[in-house]
């Protein structure tokens, strides 16, 4: 029985306004999945894939116009612009409900309204955040099945008086009397919209079925309007993997580590360590929430349930342990069907088919001009069935952090790896974070932006605010803190080939992270941070020369003042709100480049 006030009321006053055939109240129960499964897959939305490659799997294609997040759609409403500051949309918040309201008019009709209710974190966690979602799309109900806890289970945390955040979500194409309907309704670009209202906790999106627009649990809640409320309360919400990495002695560490996406989260979330004796297991691969513990240390938290990972590029070779994973229960969304009804993507490590059909439900075979599955197509998969799933995954306390990496895709200029000389060198390290643009988003893609701590996309205030809530992060865990790291795995040689094996190779640098944490008389001070000496990591077997080691180090000085010049453009865009701190690191790094006023040969500031 449900009998929570603010639940009940909502749920009505949605209904009233969209104008649903029925509403399902949502269990998370295995039949009440399956029975969706069935419905999508008669109604000509869903393939159900072959029950022996791919037992329990389903397959997915959306719309074209309906493939990735959109940024240039997705607002963040409140009293005050300045409040959203310069890199985010903002809207005003009567106006953008004046005009979603318009278009939640009728909104649901002639189709299902389900209410999701779902945790983000383990149920009844500290840090742990009760949402509900209400949508039309039977898709978005199995994929947060999987994504987070969701159903029953979270229904009986709410009490009468309780709170939640609530998400409500609806495709945008209602189905009218007589009208057939799509495989994947939606509504067109234009009349899309994912407005999140921090200031409220709630979050309104229109019009889109695809990935973080309509799993609102996940970007838009677990960063968005979390990284918001993670300001007020004094913790974090950060676009971040977390990995337990153990060394040969038995000792493990645990490392968040910002990427932005589509930069190879999931991947590093889950390596296989080529060095022997070292080990990593994964306890989430896209968002941690971090507080500070009793002991004055970091500790951080997955909110998600499930992994939602872009497939191509995914093999035996990239990430083994996340191919594994994805053999059952799984939802593939826009990878090619094969004739057998099992799947494929591009670089999957398996020859092509010989035909098959595309993401886009078209003919397909190698030698068509056409990818066979989008750049940005995904898998959903629970997070209990990766066998490297660390044994805290779930814990309440969540898993102390003793390292922080920032990173990005980035084919010169910026060295493997990099340590900060301090926290707030490594704030503006995260600040300063530069990535080439992928097909996560629509738009351009290879474009190198400015993409701060890999929240870009995510943050839900004012940046150069979120800037001060990490300095003043850095002040309370003062000794306690952990080293921040600024890796890249993506430079390129002349001839546009990546330098750096990477995947499971970067445990060598991992390992270094290790050493350094453990106070090993390792790397040298320098004007952009602490590097590796030559012989400090261990290349070994990768056959690269001295020189191209060499150069994954060198400090390239032209391209750091061009770095400085972009990151200066960038800070002026943030505006008055830009800690001053930040400015002085900014300025620090020009004088230890230039040698203005300093001894030009160590990160000492003099
Ligand atoms: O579509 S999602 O936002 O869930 C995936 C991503 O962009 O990382
Ligand atoms: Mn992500």
């Amino acid at each position: 029985m449900v009998n929570n006030k603010k639940l009940l009321a909502w749920v009505e006053e949605v209904a009233t306004l969209t104008k649903p055939k029925e509403i399902q109240w949502v269990d998370g129960s295995l039949e009440e999945n399956q029975k969706l499964l069935d419905l999508m897959v008669e109604a000509g939305s869903a393939t159900k894939l072959n029950e022996t490659e791919k037992p329990g799997c389903y397959l997915f294609r959306s719309h074209p116009s309906d493939v990735a997040r959109v940024e240039g759609r997705t607002y963040i409403a409140s009293k005050k612009q300045e409040d959203a500051g310069a890199t985010n949309n903002w809207i005003d918040s009567l106006e953008i409900k004046e005009t979603m309201t318009k278009l939640y008019n009728g909104c649901m009709e002639g189709r299902t309204m389900y209410v999701i209710p779902f945790s983000m974190g383990p149920i009844g966690a500290p840090i742990s955040k009760i949402g509900v979602e209400i949508s039309d799309s039977p898709y978005v109900v199995i994929n947060m099945r999987i994504m987070t806890r969701m159903g029953k289970v979270v229904l009986d945390q709410l009490s009468e008086d309780s709170d939640f955040i609530p998400c409500l979500h609806s495709i945008g194409s209602p189905l009218r009397e007589g009208e057939k309907d799509v495989a994947w309704p939606c509504a067109p670009i234009e009349s899309k919209y994912i407005t999140h209202f921090p200031e409220e906790r709630m979050i309104w999106s229109y019009g889109s079925g695809y990935g973080g627009n309509a799993l609102l649990g996940k970007k838009c809640l677990a960063l968005r309007i979390a990284s918001a409320q993670a300001k007020d309360e004094g913790w974090m919400a950060e676009h971040m993997l977390i990995l337990a990495l153990t060394n040969p002695e038995g000792k493990t560490y645990y490392v968040a580590a910002a990427f932005p996406s589509a930069c190879g989260k999931t991947n590093l979330a889950m390596m296989q360590p080529t060095i022997p004796g070292w080990s990593v297991k994964c306890v989430g691969d896209d968002i941690a929430w971090m507080r500070i513990g009793d002991d004055g240390r970091l500790y951080a938290v997955n909110p998600e349930a499930g992994f939602f990972g872009v497939a191509p590029g995914t093999s035996m070779d990239s990430n083994p342990n996340a191919m594994k994973a994805i053999q059952k229960n799984t939802i593939y969304t826009n990878v090619l069907l094969k004739d057998n009804n099992d799947v494929w993507w591009e670089e999957m490590g398996e020859d092509a088919p010989s035909h098959g059909i595309d993401w886009e439900g078209n003919e397909w075979t190698p030698a068509s001009d056409k990818k066979g599955a989008h750049p940005n197509a995904r898998f959903t998969a629970p997070a209990s069935q990766c066998s490297v799933i660390d044994e805290n995954w779930e814990n309440p306390a969540g898993v102390p952090i003793s390292a922080i990496l920032f990173g990005g895709r980035r084919p010169s200029t910026i060295p493997l790896v990099n340590e900060a000389l301090n926290w707030n060198h490594g704030v503006f390290m995260g600040s300063a974070t530069g990535s080439e643009t992928t097909a996560a988003n629509i738009g351009a893609v290879g474009v190198i932006r400015r993409d701060p701590f890999a929240m870009l996309p995510f943050c839900g205030y004012n940046m150069g605010d979120y800037f001060n809530h990490w300095i003043n992060m850095g002040e309370k865990l003062g000794d306690k803190a952990p080293k921040i790291f600024f890796v890249n795995w993506f430079r390129k040689d002349n001839s546009g080939k990546f330098i750096w094996p990477g995947f499971g190779e970067n445990s060598r640098v991992l390992k270094y992270v290790t050493e350094r944490i453990e106070g090993k008389n390792l790397g040298e001070e320098t004007a952009i941070g602490i590097l590796p000496k030559l012989g400090d990591i261990d290349v070994n077997g990768l056959g690269l020369s001295e020189a191209t080691v060499e150069d994954l180090f060198a400090i390239d000085k032209e391209g750091w003042l061009a770095e400085i010049t972009s990151i200066e453009e960038f800070y002026a865009k943030i505006g008055d709100r830009l800690p001053a701190r930040l400015q002085a690191e900014l300025d620090k790094l020009k004088d230890r480049l230039t040698d203005n006023g300093s001894c030009g040969c160590c990160g000492c500031g003099k």
